[in-house]
């Protein structure tokens, strides 16, 4: 019997593509999945919820509250999930205890985060890492590297000095590399006096921070356009953060494709970072309105980047792929699972495109042809190969998801009241 894979696999070499490579070739990719859907960006180590003109709505049962229980969802969610997998970290991730008892985030150290690299080991994940730089007393009416306060700064400065040395830590131990992210909600919720000083002092902070070298560490600093309740003025812009990259060797501009102007291309970015840095880090999101976080879809920009990430030379191995969403009006097992499929759905519809034809015809000015090849391509038997993709890694089908997040969650709600 001819399978419906080995009649797309057919259709698909007809146009030069490869199914077979392409399966084995984004296997490989791994996606970094960040740690925080699972509890609402709630980490372990503070009360006071979650600041910063970041926000996670809704009130879905079973949010994790432990490492126990954050580890059981993720590996539950990512069960469901074909290829390469990442965790990325918070720092308020720590895990605290008896031998380890609770610090405040500029004592942080290896050891609290131990626990997660014994179990990312377990499981062939590797880890990534960020400062946490919100929901924490010391941020000083929302400022914290930019801040004028000189005991404010130096604090975040301590954390952030931490944080990169707990990452190259988790290098060493995974034999590996680690990407370090920091992002930071300074700005201003109303008309600045002063826009320089802040950026300065932010520049001097960075400055320090990175001081320390580290061979395992791939440093990046995360720009944005505004946050909730700071709507006048982001410190960290990406002007900002795309000048200081560029004047510092080794520090890389992240973009989070909801740190935008809505009308935005964020896709568009990725070909002009290329050209000048040799490593790309991505937030992968889904911004509705504004910086929502909402759960990434297989929708026009998430394939869009995709694409970019797939056909621009060298793209594959410089771009590091990481998601940021944070859905808590769902399952949050299965935010996570959909979420990261979608990633991969899309990654392996960009890797079925016919891109070298459609490149020599824009370079031809055959647009016309362009535009029909391009839309006979979209409605090929996609379906199939990506299918055939979850059952060779062992995943469930799209069909075959949401039952399993729904076992689960009957599963583990009884134990989370
Ligand atoms: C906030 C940034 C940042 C956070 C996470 C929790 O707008 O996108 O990446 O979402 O660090
Ligand atoms: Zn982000």
């Amino acid at each position: 019997m001819t399978t419906m894979y080995e009649l797309a696999k057919e259709e698909y070499a007809a146009l030069g593509i490869d199914t077979e490579a392409v399966m084995a070739k984004l296997a490989d990719k791994p996606i970094s999945v960040h740690c925080w859907q699972g509890d609402d960006v709630l980490g372990f180590d503070q009360v006071g919820g979650l600041s910063g003109g970041i926000q996670t709505t809704g009130n879905y049962p079973g949010r994790a509250r432990s490492f126990e229980e954050l580890t059981a969802d993720f590996e539950a969610a990512m069960a469901l999930v074909p290829g390469a997998k990442r965790i990325n970290l918070h720092a308020s991730y720590a895990v605290f205890t008896d031998e380890n008892p609770w610090v405040d985030r500029d004592a942080l150290e290896y050891k609290h985060f131990e626990p997660w690299v014994t179990w990312a080991k377990e499981h062939g994940f590797g880890i990534d890492f960020n400062p946490t730089i919100f929901g924490h007393p010391m941020m000083n009416n929302e400022l914290s590297l930019s801040s004028p306060d000189a005991a404010t700064r130096d604090f975040w400065i301590r954390h952030c000095q931490a944080c990169r040395k707990i990452s190259q830590q988790i290098a060493e131990a995974l034999g590996d590399e680690t990407l370090c992210n920091i992002w930071i909600p300074d700005g201003l919720k109303d008309v600045p006096a002063d826009r320089y000083g802040l950026r300065e002092r932010l520049r001097d902070s960075l400055d320090a921070i990175y001081a320390e070298k580290y061979d395992r560490v791939i440093d990046s600093c995360e720009s944005k356009v505004f946050g909730i309740g700071l709507e006048s003025m982001t410190v960290g812009s990406n002007e900002f953060y795309l000048a200081y990259a560029a004047t510092h060797p080794g520090v890389y501009d992240l973009l989070d494709l909801g740190h935008f102007h809505p009308t935005e291309n964020v896709a568009d970015k990725l070909s002009a970072l290329l050209l000048f840095f040799d490593k790309v880090p991505l937030h992968v999101t889904r911004p509705i309105r504004w910086d929502s976080d909402h759960v990434v879809l297989f929708d026009d920009p998430v394939k869009e980047m995709a694409m970019e990430i797939a056909h621009c030379p060298g793209a594959w191995e410089k771009v590091i792929i990481g998601l940021d969403f944070f859905d808590a009006s769902i399952n949050r097992v299965g935010a996570w699972a959909i979420g990261t499929r979608a990633m991969e759905k899309s990654l392996l519809y960009a890797l079925l495109q016919p891109a070298a034809q459609l490149k020599e015809m824009q370079d031809t000015y055959r647009f016309t042809e362009k535009m029909a090849l391009a839309e006979q391509a979209k409605s090929m038997p996609f379906g199939a190969v990506w299918d055939e993709y979850c059952r060779r890694e062992g995943c469930p089908t799209d069909g075959e998801v949401y039952p399993l997040v729904a076992a689960y969650e009957a599963k583990i709600l009884p134990t989370r009241q």
